[in-house]
């Protein structure tokens, strides 16, 4: 009898418990502090998603965090070694986000288009987001038609998109990528977010998706079937959507939002460039950046330079001198949430010099100390907890 009544009273102060939890609003359920506005597209997006998209477009205001392609997979001179990295042995600190690459995922094969092992990307991802970092998804996806490479500029969406021949073919692609992301879960379970960066650059034309390729209404409908599929059909939730056109040293820019999918399909503004930041006065790249964070605010969403860099960095100060400079020359441009530098190809691979990054020993490594001292600048030792909101 004692026990019975002891399990009653029990269950008793538990219903009331839950009660005053619900009248003062302190329900484990977090997303009654968000307005629409600080949601991503996706509002059934996991805690975890939803904390880093609110959270990170708070710290874009003030900071700008650095990231940079494959830096754990690889690096100048090794390839696949635990814990290494050519940016923390530069500057001390792994990088705040981290840029991963996809292609040839959807051949079944273990390794990407550039030698790395899927599984192993999951394993990098799952580390770094245990540290607290970023992680950002692109994809040299192969021609859906011919079967060539990303590269192949024969015409490709028009045949993937709804009612397009290869249809049901390009959805098993997509079924591959929503195992992928959703095989990415952290020490409690939880799905690990990631900035899926798709379709990437098409304001240029080199490939399958690219600007002389496509037609507005092609690529639009190409973009918010990717969403809808991954988000309505598959349940992916732990997805933030990153556009990012193609910049050209500015030759692009007016052509930015031609073919925008909107604003119910995209979270981050990014844009890719690789000749504003080489010998360019970055007073005028600096407007441009500013340009974009404009664009993103107004909407309530995020900048950022999702891909960029001058291969082999010839110039040792390059750092401080285009990078920083550029972020500095308009106070509007210090809005963008991140820079992602390329891939430090492994030299005895692949034989050329196609790194982005500063590597030891390399004459602007010093240089890039001093972008990553800089206050504007946040490597991963100095991000606040990213997945949890204080809201
Ligand atoms: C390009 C180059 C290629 C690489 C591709 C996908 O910019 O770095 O060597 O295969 O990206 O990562």
């Amino acid at each position: 009898m004692d026990t019975m009544l002891a399990l009653k009273r029990t269950s008793l102060s538990l219903i009331v418990l839950g009660i005053l939890l619900s009248v003062t609003g302190c329900t484990t359920n977090d997303s009654f502090t968000l307005e629409r506005s600080d949601l991503p597209i996706d509002t059934n997006a996991t805690r975890e998603t939803r904390a880093l998209y609110y959270n990170l477009r708070e710290l874009a205001k003030t900071k700008v965090l650095y990231g940079h392609q494959d830096d754990l997979a690889y690096g100048y001179s090794w390839w696949a070694e635990p814990g290494r990295s050519d940016v923390k042995e530069v500057t001390g600190s792994y990088p705040a986000v981290y840029g991963w690459e996809i292609g040839d995922l959807r051949q079944d094969k273990e390794v990407s288009l550039d030698n790395v092992n899927f599984e192993s990307i999951k394993q990098w991802i799952r580390e770094s987001y245990e540290r607290g970092g970023i992680n950002t998804i692109s994809w040299h996806m192969n021609h859906p038609v011919t079967d060539g490479s990303t590269w192949d500029r024969t015409p490709g969406v028009a045949a993937v998109i709804p009612g397009g021949a290869q249809h049901d073919k390009f959805k098993i692609w997509l079924d591959k990528f929503a195992d992928f992301v959703q095989d990415l879960k952290g020490d409690n379970g939880e799905h690990i977010p990631v900035i899926f960066r798709p379709y990437h650059e098409h304001t240029g034309s080199w490939f399958w998706w690219g600007e002389d390729q496509t037609s507005v209404d092609e690529y639009v409908a190409l973009w918010r079937f990717t969403v809808e599929y991954l988000r309505d059909e598959k349940g992916v939730h732990n997805i933030l959507y990153a556009y990012s056109p193609d910049n050209q040293a500015g030759r692009e820019f007016a052509n930015y939002m031609n073919k925008y999918p909107g604003d119910d399909y995209v979270d981050i503004l990014g844009m890719d460039d690789y000749g504003s930041m080489n010998q360019r006065d970055p007073a005028e790249f600096s407007k441009e950046l500013a340009w974009l964070v404009g664009e993103a605010t107004k909407r309530n969403k995020i900048a950022a330079l999702s891909e960029t860099g001058v291969e082999g960095i010839p110039n040792p100060k390059w750092w401080t001198e285009q990078v920083l400079a550029a972020f500095q020359a308009d106070p509007a441009a210090k809005g963008i949430a991140y820079v992602l530098t390329w891939r430090n190809a492994n030299y005895e691979r692949e034989q050329r010099d196609h790194f982005f990054a500063s590597h030891p020993g390399h004459p602007s490594a010093s240089d890039m100390k001093a972008f990553r001292d800089n206050e504007l600048i946040v490597f991963e030792d100095e991000l606040p907890d990213l997945y949890t909101l204080n809201k």
